[in-house]
């Protein structure tokens, strides 16, 4: 770094350990991509617009197996490591679960060597930094690049013209796309190295600049210095943030913009790659699969097919057949808002050769399936499906658990899942074990070790030799000690980095996720709103000590639960000031939830709240990881909840609220609501403490819209679900109070995860999805 070692400041050793554990790992990254091109391995391509990799340096330790001679090297020179590492960027390049599932799997590829390249955009600033100001959640911009990206490489040489806007006209008889600008995709590189180091696959991340004549000289001269910026300004903001919102016409032009970059520029490289070893692109699907997270990639179908018929000069037909033999679409969500449609207008402005693509395709469906596809429409009043688009031009399209893929084929796309059955599968998400409990729960990982030998990090379903010591008193002891330190540990940290007393006493209630409606953060501090009551009726009664803990961040547009935030804050504000149940109760709220936080609370947490509204979250992966470090489940049957309770048993998991099905009836019944509110008084006790400003003593209406919406409508059913939630909170009461019962029911929940480990998950998407064979 150019420091006398006497001299370097935290961040200095920081760089320099980045730049040793790339080092490190370089020559198995510069193997891993000779022997995919010598050896002609297929590779997977996985596009999305979301990672969340977390921090970098001490995973790549652990993969490396040099986490020790790392820590013992900062020793000897008299430097804290974990002081190192607590100072890296957390990269914030995704929203939640799906951003942390992509980079999930790209661990498990590399460790599986699986040859694979993650393509993504290098937003300048990822999602926003939360604050709370008068309990409101406040937005910053997040800065994650100031002291550089030292793990990464940029690659100037690897760069790639995007094309936008401009007109197509039919040319003899040729299709000829005029765009009116280019922009241009730099790659940075950043190894994703697999569990050993044996093999490193490559997260690629694509930054827009400008081309060089974006800049209009003429108006520069004249003076308009600013207006001859407008192009390149324009070009720079594509990667400037993650997600801006879609609500005005010209966020929505950028987040498609973004969509297409992305998709341009990664399509473009595969088929570069192909063609450095391969001159036959007929042959594409043997060498190259391309996974389209979600639907904000699905340009991938139309941008693969434009590039093989315009500029290498494969007839339509046949590029779409190409094209369906390599791309793969997973859906992530039924949510209505979250399956992209596009204007036709805004796709004809900036897209006019894709449009025309996809209209083709439309047509190519019809006449295929004939009257089979009545029902199909790709374009449906003057927008693109993009949902629909994603399933024609995929060869499997897969749900991301049992009950999602079910509802998928259903009520999604039962027209699409007619036309060609089978086409549709599960693939219930999965977490890498090395991130989620080697490096996050090093005490428990090691009390693993210790018990049934290494090894579990690459066959999770190993843990399951921990379940005869479920008996055992002195390992249930040892296994409540590791519970110990990691509250302790979160313990340090809260009071550090936010000043907040956790009582390590307490049974730690943690619900942490994205805010949404559906994922009823509402129901759970109803509740708590609820035993502070009856704690204060009942002060003598034998409480279960409890700290709820929420953690997660709204959309900066979404008022509805930018209110439950408030209201969490504000219940907490009085609750925790209540010298009567102080030493029973606590609500605990760290602001800016990030990866990081996770690797903090996840350890730390006895119950693991999975409470969403059943039919509505698609799989969940905290679930997976709370129960992976030894938490008990409360939760709906919802997403891998279902699946996570079939594998530890009915008698590990606290199960409360309506199925489904029931979900869809109840909406049904004229005035559900009223009806569960009348029938249930801690609810009715609940809701009027909240409406007479009980917690917002300054402004008592502060929260009537919310009280008001419960008892006129309530879409999430948080009141027919109220006291069934409650019955099981007393079950997790009574469970508490018999120590080794809890001991005995967290081991063998840890025991039984196997199943959910990211290896076990990218093991299925190779063998029916990618076609990758398993790595000799
Ligand atoms: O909401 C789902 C979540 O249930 C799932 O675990 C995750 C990964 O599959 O994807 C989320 N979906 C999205 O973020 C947007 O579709």
């Amino acid at each position: 770094m150019g420091v006398e070692p006497s001299r370097a400041q935290l961040l200095d050793w920081r760089l320099a350990l980045a730049h040793t554990l790339r080092e490190q790992a370089t020559d198995s990254w510069l193997d891993s991509a000779r022997r995919t091109r010598e050896d002609g391995l297929k590779s997977v391509n996985y596009l999305s617009m979301e990672f969340l990799p977390g921090r970098l340096l001490e995973d790549a330790a652990i993969n490396l197996r040099l986490r020790d001679s790392v820590s013992a090297s900062f020793d000897d020179l008299g430097v804290n490591f974990a002081d190192v590492v607590a100072g890296e960027p957390d990269p914030a390049l995704g929203n939640g679960g799906l951003g942390r599932l992509a980079a999930c799997y790209l661990e498990s590829m590399a460790t599986l060597a699986c040859p694979a390249h993650g393509y993504g955009l290098r937003y300048e600033r990822g999602l926003f930094r939360q604050h709370f100001e008068d309990g409101r959640q406040v937005e910053r911009p997040d800065e994650w690049l100031t002291s550089g990206d030292p793990f990464s490489l940029s690659r100037p040489a690897t760069a790639y013209a995007v094309p936008f806007g401009g007109e197509v006209s039919d040319d003899d008889g040729g299709t000829a796309w005029r765009p009116e600008t280019r922009l241009v995709a730099a790659a940075h590189d950043t190894p994703v190295i697999g569990y050993g180091g044996g093999w490193v696959n490559t997260l690629r991340l694509w930054s827009a600049l400008p081309a060089a004549d974006l800049l209009d000289l003429d108006r520069f001269s004249a003076g308009d210095f600013f207006g001859a910026a407008e192009t390149e300004t324009w070009a720079r903001t594509l990667s400037r943030v993650l997600y801006p919102t879609d609500t005005t016409d010209l966020g929505r032009r950028l987040r498609l913009s973004q969509e297409h970059f992305l998709t341009s520029a990664s399509v473009q490289d595969v088929l570069h790659r192909f063609l450095e070893t391969q001159q036959d692109l007929r042959r594409l699907p043997e060498h190259a699969a391309i996974q389209m997270n979600d639907t904000h990639p699905a340009l991938a179908g139309p941008e693969l097919i434009r590039l093989l018929v315009d500029e290498h000069g494969v007839g339509f037909d046949t590029a779409a057949d190409l094209a369906v033999q390599v791309l793969g679409y997973t859906n992530h969500t039924l949510l209505p808002e979250a399956l992209e449609m596009w204007p036709v207008d805004l796709m004809r402005h900036l897209l006019p050769r894709h449009l025309q693509i996809i209209e083709r395709l439309d047509q190519r469906v019809h006449a295929v399936h004939g009257s089979a596809a009545d029902d199909v429409h790709l374009i449906e009043h003057g927008q693109v499906k993009m949902g629909e688009l994603a399933v024609v031009t995929s060869h499997r399209v897969n749900g991301v658990s049992a009950l999602h893929t079910d509802l998928v084929r259903r009520n999604l796309f039962p027209h699409l899942e007619a036309l060609t059955p089978g086409r549709i599968l599960n693939v219930t998400n999965g977490i890498t074990p090395r991130r989620w409990l080697a490096l996050a729960n090093p005490a428990l990982a090691d009390l693993v070790t210790e018990t049934i030998g290494p090894g579990w990090e690459t066959d999770l379903d190993r843990l399951r030799e921990l379940e005869p010591h479920a008996e055992d008193p002195n390992f249930l002891e040892a296994f409540g000690r590791t519970k110990h330190l990691a509250k302790h540990r979160l313990a340090t940290w809260l009071d550090e980095e936010h000043g907040i007393e956790l009582p390590v006493e307490a049974l730690l209630d943690v619900q942490v996720k994205r805010l949404h409606e559906y994922k009823r953060q509402l129901l759970n501090i109803l509740w708590t709103v609820s035993r502070w009551q009856r704690i204060k009726a009942d002060p003598g009664a034998d409480w279960v000590p409890r700290v709820k803990i929420f953690g997660g961040k709204a959309a900066p547009s979404y008022t509805a639960v930018k209110d439950i935030i408030r209201l969490i804050n504000d219940v907490g504000a009085v609750i925790n000031s209540d010298p009567e149940t102080r030493e029973r109760l606590r609500i605990i709220y760290p602001p800016n939830y990030n990866v990081t936080m996770a690797e903090k609370l996840i350890p730390a947490a006895d119950l693991s709240e999975q409470i969403s509204t059943a039919g509505m979250e698609a799989s969940g992966t905290g679930n997976m990881k709370f129960a992976l470090n030894g938490a008990l489940t409360i939760g709906t049957l919802d997403g891998a909840n279902v699946e996570i309770r079939e594998e530890v048993g009915a008698e590990n998991f606290f199960l409360f609220g309506l199925t489904a099905d029931e979900v869809l009836a109840r909406r049904e019944q004229p005035g559900h609501a009223r009806a569960a509110i009348e029938q249930s008084q801690p609810l009715q006790d609940v809701l009027q403490a909240i409406a007479e400003g009980t917690f917002s003593p300054e402004e008592p209406a502060r929260y009537s819209g919310l009280v008001d919406h419960l008892w006129n409508s309530d879409w999430f059913l948080v009141a027919s679900d109220f006291d069934a939630y409650n019955s099981s909170q007393e079950l997790v009461d009574m469970s508490y109070r018999d120590p080794l019962r809890w001991q005995r029911m967290a081991v063998t929940n840890v025991a039984r995860m196997g199943s959910f480990s990211s290896d076990r998950a990218v093991r299925h998407y190779m063998r029916e999805i990618w076609n990758v064979p398993p790595a000799q």
